[in-house]
């Protein structure tokens, strides 16, 4: 397959729903522009985000970010970019069953990565964390008991069941956005994961296998891996997380 430079939209200032895209891109070390955060007069910045939203030109115009451009094709959801990019970089099997379950499994990350967010923002995105902290705090309650555990625990299940660290068996995009929901948990509610570590294992297996991943171990320790903060999709807020 020809190799294209793949352009990338995403806020600039946050890991957030991007990451999962920078994570499959920087394995497959694909040539890659991550747009908005180049400096604004070179095009980059929110600008360059708020642009792609609303200059979709005949294309089908994105809702949200991330957004990936690859040639004149542009899209957005976060699963739907993993499943085009995947096949092209090597990073999910060729048959269809393989793919129907790496987007399987892809959506389920997604369903977790979003509840986590609503654990701070449980009424709204257009409210402050501080005027919707009376729910966030009961919601906080359920998702570290409940869903949490029963989340992880599919996860942990899937992986005994391959008897190794990837969750098809061999290396997909997948193990990459398992290990970003992984890290996000981590910091978000750190003694909630750090009580369930042991009941865990293989998911404990299958992050340290991602980091140790040469190109993901260069990409971590880069500038082009934001670090978490308060305004992205995993936050820590220490009343949020179990005692
Ligand atoms: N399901 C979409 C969600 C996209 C999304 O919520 N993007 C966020 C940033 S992570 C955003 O900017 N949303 C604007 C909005 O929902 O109004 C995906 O996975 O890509």
């Amino acid at each position: 397959m020809t190799e294209v430079t793949y352009e990338f939209y995403y806020w600039p200032s946050i890991q957030g729903r991007g990451e999962f895209v920078r994570l499959a891109l920087e394995d497959a070390g694909a040539p890659y522009k991550d747009v908005a955060r180049l400096p604004e007069q070179e095009g980059g910045g929110s600008k360059a985000v708020v642009r792609m939203l609303s200059e979709a030109g005949s294309g089908l115009p994105p809702f949200a970010p991330p957004i990936l451009k690859c040639g004149a094709l542009v899209m957005a959801q976060t699963a739907n970019i993993l499943a085009f990019v995947a096949p092209r970089l090597g990073l999910v099997p060729d048959d269809e069953a393989s793919r129907v379950a790496a987007n399987q499994l892809q959506l389920t990350l997604a369903d977790l990565a979003d509840e986590a967010h609503d654990v701070h923002h449980p009424i709204s995105v257009s409210l402050y964390y501080e005027d919707q902290k009376t729910e966030a705090l009961r919601r906080a309650g359920h998702f570290v008991k409940e869903r949490i555990p029963k989340y992880l625990g599919y996860f942990e299940r899937v992986l005994e069941s391959r008897h190794g660290p990837h969750l098809l068996g061999v290396h997909s995009y997948v193990d990459l956005s398992l290990f970003q929901v992984l890290s996000g948990l981590h910091y978000a509610f750190p003694k909630s994961m750090a009580a369930l570590e042991s009941r865990l294992p293989m998911l404990g297996a299958a992050r340290v296998s991602v980091a140790a991943r040469p190109r993901i171990r260069a990409y971590l320790a880069s500038n082009r891996r934001l670090a978490f903060n308060q305004h992205g999709l995993f936050r820590h807020y220490p009343e949020l997380d179990a005692s």
